[in-house]
């Protein structure tokens, strides 16, 4: 039984605006990735720690102020952003323990430009998209890229399950510590 050839088959859901790329970076960037984010301090305003790069973004009042920004994207970011579709102007790291995870929401419209991307490093993890009565899911592997935009980004919500394994094609998949770095663009607003 080959899991990982099953897993590679699994179909992107059919949303118009949603791109999946699997392996979009190497184990050796990954790995460089990882080390770089962990020696950065982390934020402990949620439940998952985070970083943010570029503006920070306010999670109760849901804005960007343009006193939020914190300067250009650090050098590390670079040769990663610069292989998105998009310039992006702002990063968040979220770091997911097994258990953890994130509920479902639509990226804030007045804070963020129509694209968004976001990698995923360490570990897979489900995401689940909602729109009215409709589920579908994404197995987001290690080292692939998502990219949202038009109706996967506006009309759709995302989520990732707070769980510890995942049942992907009738196999259960533990979760390890996941790390998503996640780009957009900041529209900012005045407060
Ligand atoms: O972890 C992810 O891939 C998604 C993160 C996310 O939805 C967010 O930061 O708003």
């Amino acid at each position: 039984m080959n899991l990982l050839f099953e897993i590679e088959e699994e179909t992107t859901p059919d949303i118009p605006g949603l791109t999946y790329i699997p392996d979009f970076i190497t184990r050796d960037e990954e790995s460089t990735l990882i080390a770089e984010i962990d020696e950065q301090p982390w934020l402990n305003d949620l439940k998952r720690r985070v970083q943010h790069y570029g503006y920070k973004y306010d999670y109760k009042a849901r804005t960007v102020t343009d006193d939020a920004y914190l300067g250009p994207l650090p050098d590390w970011i670079t040769p990663v952003a610069q292989k998105l579709p998009f310039k992006p102007d702002q990063a968040i790291v979220n770091e997911y323990l097994p258990g953890q995870g994130i509920s479902a929401h639509v990226d804030c419209v007045p804070c963020f430009d129509d694209m968004i991307a976001s990698l995923s490093l360490g570990s897979g993890a489900v995401m689940q998209f909602t729109k009215d009565n409709e589920k579908q899911e994404l197995y987001l592997k290690p080292r692939s890229l998502i990219v949202l935009s038009g109706e996967a980004r506006y009309k759709w919500t995302h989520a990732i399950p707070a769980r510890k394994s995942d049942v992907v094609d009738g196999f259960k998949i533990k979760r390890n510590r996941r790390i998503s770095l996640t780009f957009r663009n900041v529209i900012v607003n005045t407060p």
